[in-house]
């Protein structure tokens, strides 16, 4: 199929009109669009159907990745490049006046997860598919993702998002694959045989309808699929008023939590959890059942993958299914759950790890409370056998405790593998927020460095780096990225350098163009792109970046000698609704951008820009056009982040702390191809432990910082009296928990060094060409590879 442009146009066209009933003169963009996606998921039909029966012809042993986000963004253009079609359909389109880069905007982003946790879930399985390896994704079809921003007068208005408006094209509905979820009722406990049998009773049903998305592979013949399961009410409901019902029972996927600071809607969130858990897990069986009969065998079929602690659910809901149905002892149900399931720990912030209040957790799913109780008993027993009398320790690392169930601790005691996804955030879980686990289970702690798809953030978002690399190395690369590192040998090459300029400089036209386009703002595509991009976040430390603004205006403004190379300052970044200080620094950065870029003074030297609803789509224009990219976490806090990977493959110089996956870019490029600053893990956790910090006293003693410090609320931002109170108040009331002030200095420093750097050019495209040449390692085929074989033991 579609072997020229001609059998493409042929197809595309009659396509067209039986699926939207219109002549080709009569059809608009979103026919086309429509139609083009219509005839890609038919043509890939085939392959998908083939794959399914592969896998079960040869009875291999299959991942399913449980993720309660995924986070897509737009799908055409990646499935194009993957089938290799690409040409043929952008040429076909054409020649009948069609745009692909037009009918690609048509899209909606599926913007199913909040940030690098959903983003690493659909790096994953683009690796999946493209390394040949059966894994699948299971997940929920919000019906709104992550909120659309909008910048009203500086500040974030959120808005819901409507990614289906127009249908979501990749999807297959399977409404004959549904399945019903019970919440709520009791559980009635007789004994039959000698045996005791669980019956849930006066349940509360909902159903569960999976929608299918094929996910294809990079020239493979490999389609998997991700599986995402939508809450409809059962057919016949039995409740009196059945529109609360129908209302209750959609609202179980009708958002995605845009996390869970606000305390409302706790229960709806642990509703989804279960939902997504007990779904997948009944469509996992269902096929598994299909081929072998033992369930005692399962482990050595089936591996379960959770993504964080919201599906850890998995766990007493497959021993209840090992038990209540398949009628196997405690033991042997026991066995097949821990060798089946393997958890990803993504987060050391003890504000983000899951806990549930037993009054909610209990009554909503009384048999999995049963269980999660009995495995409680029984772990907190083995503690007693090894730490006898030492009632604190184990209660600090019993699954209840305290009227609350700690999803992380039930993880570990479920799983037979935890993974941190750096190096330094792994050795932070062994070695302090996991200790006592670590010493308990040493087996089961590993690390796993996270990745990037470089098919989606290189080949498809930097088309002209990717052929300047196949153009040098031949396309071997982009089956095995860290021959990248080959690059290295034209490291002297000034032709080469040149050309890396010249495409970088392209990029920053085109981000430049789009910025004009969105807010009027015209920027110096010769200034540095110095970017930070990710959801706004304390530790994250945007505050820091924006304090450098500030500064450097302030001194550009008072010191006639500054010289500086002109910079413009991008900032990309959602913030919670519920979370006040992260939106507080938003209206401080598009503050002090209203305030810089209108002041004639400082505008040929600094611009800062505030990009309005930061998301995958977007961020593919954003990544290729760096020149510094921000990386700048309070040292320990910053699991791994996976913008710093993307920025490096794309050749931008990371300004980063030793923290997460930086550690590894630091490592891998070497002093002179990265710019370090700040407080080390080990020093602000000494802070934490000792004391010490007192940051009025840098505030006392660095003019620098009481200056920027006193501007937020000394009348110099007109209109914004007390505003930025907060910021204030977080630094000096609350002793500045991210040591923002302690690490100024060093930062302000580091930037001047990377301010110079740039200037010299020729050392600063060397600098890039390092970094493109060294990112190969952070592809997610490597990181999928050593999950397949270190945890999931699938070929
Ligand atoms: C969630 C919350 C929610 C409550 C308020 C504070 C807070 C702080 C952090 C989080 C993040 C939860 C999990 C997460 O998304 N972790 C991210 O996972 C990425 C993929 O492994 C990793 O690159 C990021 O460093 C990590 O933050």
């Amino acid at each position: 199929m579609f072997s020229n442009t001609e059998e493409f146009k042929e197809a595309f066209l009659k396509k067209l009109e039986m699926t939207c009933g219109k002549s080709f003169a009569d059809s608009t963009e979103k026919d086309h669009y429509y139609t083009l996606g219509l005839l890609i998921r038919e043509y890939v039909s085939t392959e998908w159907i083939n794959t399914n029966e592969r896998y079960r012809i040869d009875q291999v042993k299959q991942v399913y990745y449980l993720s309660i986000e995924f986070l897509l963004g737009r799908l055409l253009r990646n499935n194009l490049l993957n089938l290799g079609i690409e040409q043929v359909v952008s040429a076909g389109l054409q020649d009948l006046g069609i745009e692909l880069s037009s009918l690609e905007e048509v899209e909606s982003d599926a913007g199913l997860g909040n940030g690098g946790l959903g983003r690493l879930a659909a790096c994953f399985l683009d690796s999946l598919a493209s390394l040949n390896l059966p894994g699948h994704g299971c997940g929920i079809r919000y019906k709104h993702g992550l909120f659309e921003q909008k910048v009203v007068d500086g500040y974030q208005v959120e808005l819901p998002d409507q990614w289906l408006r127009n249908g979501h094209v990749w999807e297959v509905r399977k409404a004959d694959l549904s399945v019903e979820i019970p919440f709520w009722g009791e559980v009635d406990i007789r004994e039959e045989n000698g045996r005791q049998v669980f019956q849930h009773i006066h349940a509360e049903r909902v159903t569960a309808v999976p929608y299918d998305m094929p996910v294809v592979g990079y020239h493979t013949e490999t389609i998997n699929t991700l599986r995402l399961w939508s809450a409809e009410p059962v057919r016949y409901p039995t409740n009196q008023d059945v529109l609360k019902y129908k209302k209750e029972t959609e609202a179980i996927s009708e958002f995605l939590y845009p996390d869970d600071t606000q305390d409302e809607g706790k229960i709806l969130r642990l509703k989804q959890q279960y939902f997504l858990v007990r779904a997948s897990l009944q469509s996992i069986i269902r096929s598994f059942k299909r081929q072998h009969k033992d369930m005692k065998e399962f482990h050595q079929y089936i591996s379960i993958h959770i993504n964080d602690t919201h599906p850890v659910l998995a766990i007493p809901e497959l021993m209840r299914i090992l038990i209540d149905e398949e009628k196997l002892g405690w033991d042997d149900a026991w066995e097949v759950t821990t060798q089946t399931i393997s958890y990803t720990n993504h987060t050391t912030l003890s504000e983000a790890l899951e806990k549930w209040p037993v009054r909610i957790f209990q009554p909503l799913l009384p048999r999995m409370y049963m269980i999660v109780n009995e495995i409680n008993e029984r772990f907190c027993a083995k503690l007693w056998e090894k730490y006898p009398g030492k009632w604190q320790y184990i209660e600090n690392m019993a699954i209840i405790a305290h009227d609350q169930v700690k999803m992380a601790h039930l993880a570990i005691v479920g799983s037979h593998s935890v993974n941190g996804v750096a190096a330094l955030h792994t050795e932070i879980l062994k070695y302090r927020e996991m200790h006592s686990f670590y010493q308990f289970f040493p087996k089961k702690f590993n690390n796993k460095t996270n990745g990037i798809t470089h098919r989606s953030w290189l080949l498809k978002s930097n088309q002209s780096l990717a052929d300047l690399i196949t153009e040098k190395l031949g396309a071997e690369w982009i089956r095995d990225p860290e021959q990248m590192a080959l690059l290295l040998k034209y490291e002297n090459d000034t032709d080469l350098l040149t050309r890396l300029a010249d495409i970088k400089h392209a990029n920053k036209e085109n981000l430049a163009h789009r910025i004009f386009t969105q807010t009027g703002i015209k920027i110096d595509t010769h200034s540095i792109f110095d970017i930070q991009v990710k959801r706004l976040h304390a530790y994250k430390r945007q505050l820091l970046n924006i304090f450098h603004v500030m500064y450097l205006y302030n001194r550009i403004k008072e010191d006639e000698s500054f010289k500086m190379h002109p910079r413009t300052f991008i900032f990309g970044a959602k913030a919670s609704p519920g979370y006040y200080f992260a939106k507080k620094v938003i209206k401080l950065i598009n503050t002090v951008a209203k305030k810089v870029n209108h002041d004639p003074k400082t505008n040929e030297y600094l611009k800062v820009i505030f990009l309005e609803n930061y998301r995958v789509s977007l961020a593919e224009d954003v990544f290729p056009a760096a020149d510094i990219s921000e990386q700048i976490s309070t040292a320990s806090k910053e699991a791994s982040g996976t913008g710093n990977m993307k920025f490096m493959m794309n050749g931008a110089i990371t300004v980063g702390t030793m923290d997460g996956a930086n550690v590894e870019i630091h490592e891998r490029v070497g002093d002179e191809n990265i710019f370090i600053f700040g407080l080390r893990s080990d020093e602000v956790n000494h802070y934490y432990a000792h004391g010490g910090y007192q940051a009025t006293e840098y505030y006392h003693h660095d003019h620098r910082i009481r200056q920027v410090m006193d501007q937020l609320r000394n009348g110099f931002f007109p209109d914004v009296f007390d505003e930025f109170e907060p910021i204030y108040d977080s630094l000096i009331m609350e002793n500045d928990q991210y040591f923002v002030l302690r690490d100024f200095s060093s930062y302000v420093h580091i930037q001047e060094k990377a301010g110079y750097a740039y200037e010299k050019q020729e050392k600063w495209r060397k600098m890039s060409l390092n970094n493109i040449a060294k990112s190969g390692f952070f592809s997610s085929d490597r990181t999928i590879n050593e999950y397949a074989q270190g945890i999931w033991g699938i070929k």
